[in-house]
């Protein structure tokens, strides 16, 4: 799962980049960062935490995602360049897209702070980029249209009314997740992969002294970018970038002084796996507690397939208990006497938190 970090020009998304993954990327002051930054996090879950303390395994392992912290070249530059970036910005899987509400005349602003206002910019963008897509489709499948005979016209004609509704969407400034797609229509279009249709997670980025009103900042922004698949948070991206590059002692005493209780990276890097339709099943034993992301709806054969192809294939049954159960059995073995393990045969919808222990013939 790789998520791209993009926003305007000095917004912080370099620090959040930090932040995010204890990172030491070079911040910008006053320049354009021109690289971009990877790096792969681990998805915090306290029910790991949990499971170790039953299991004392000898690892844990967490779900992972990626972050890219992309330059700010980005739209508007020239030729060549935008379209490598918008290129590479095409490969990830969500958009966290930073804006800048934090006040500092250190730090170039390109006309007055606004959050919104920043958002709007950057959406048009990826609203252009997209629309340039579609009206190339548009125009191939009109010129296809005329080559073809009127007996087999149906299906490109019922393209064209899709990419007709696209292109009314992208011009009234609506991202294409807010336009209503069947899966199969879905899975047809993924191979243009459109930036408005990418889930979304707005990251506001505030100032020290602005993080006591931060449910207002964030409602401001909810409010004028509400789409579905589409979150937002905030935090000081500064803030939290230095305090990740501290050691935990020293960020803990740093955390006390600034009245500070929980640091919003965590929560976020939560946010972004949520975001794109990710859920953990886990496995615990003696050797190894960990959290497999799979897709929501995935069924029990395809979850035995993210750990081997082995087990899908061989699969015969899976062991299945909830975490909630697990935890207020206090033991495998209580939850087994309890009733709590079930038997799960090939339909089986896995779902969040679900212990699996897969059966499978070699
Ligand atoms: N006061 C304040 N400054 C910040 C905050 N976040 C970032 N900055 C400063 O803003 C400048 C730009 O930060 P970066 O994280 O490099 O921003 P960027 O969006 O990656 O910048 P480019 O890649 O150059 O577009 C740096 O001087 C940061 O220290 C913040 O929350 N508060
Ligand atoms: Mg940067």
């Amino acid at each position: 799962m790789r998520l791209g970090i993009i926003g305007l020009p000095q917004s912080g998304k370099t620090s959040l980049f930090n932040a995010l993954t204890g990172g030491e990327a070079p911040v910008t002051a006053g320049g354009h960062g021109q690289e971009t930054h990877v790096a792969v996090v681990k998805v915090p879950d306290v029910r790991l935490d949990r499971l170790t303390e039953m299991f004392t395994p000898k690892k844990t392992t967490p779900a992972e995602v990626h972050y890219l912290d992309f330059p700010s070249v980005g739209f508007g530059a020239k030729d060549r360049a935008e379209v490598a970036w918008v290129g590479q910005l095409r490969t990830v899987d969500a958009l966290v897209v930073v804006v800048r509400a934090f006040e500092d005349e250190s730090v170039p602003s390109d006309g007055p702070v606004d959050p919104v206002a920043s958002l709007e910019k950057v959406h048009l963008d990826l609203v252009v980029a997209d629309l340039a897509v579609v009206e190339r489709r548009r125009t191939r499948l009109e010129s296809d249209l005329k080559k073809t005979r009127t007996a087999d016209r149906g299906p490109i004609e019922a393209e064209i009314a899709l990419f007709e509704g696209f292109q009314n969407a992208l011009e009234a400034g609506t991202p294409l997740r807010a336009v209503d797609l069947s899966e199969d229509q879905l899975r047809d279009i993924r191979g243009f992969q459109f930036l408005t249709l990418k889930p979304t997670l707005v990251v506001v980025n505030l100032g020290e002294a602005q993080l006591g009103d931060s449910a207002a900042h964030e409602s401001r922004v909810r409010e004028a970018h509400a789409y579905p698949k589409t979150l937002v948070a905030s935090l000081s991206a500064k803030l939290e970038m230095e305090l990740a590059q501290l050691d935990e002692a020293d960020a803990t005493t740093f955390m006390v002084d600034l009245g500070v209780t929980e640091l919003a990276a965590g929560k976020i890097i939560r946010q972004s796996y949520d975001l794109t339709g990710l859920i953990s099943f886990l496995t615990s034993g003696e050797d190894e507690v960990r959290a497999w992301p799979i897709s929501r709806g995935d069924k029990a054969p395809a979850a035995a397939g993210a750990i081997h192809s082995d087990l899908e294939k061989g699969f015969i049954r899976a062991e299945v208990v909830a975490y909630d159960d697990l935890m207020a059995a206090g033991s495998m073995a209580e939850a087994r006497k309890r009733g709590h393990l079930r038997q799960e045969g090939r339909n089986y919808v896995v779902l969040d938190g679900d212990i699996l222990n897969i059966l499978f013939s070699r």
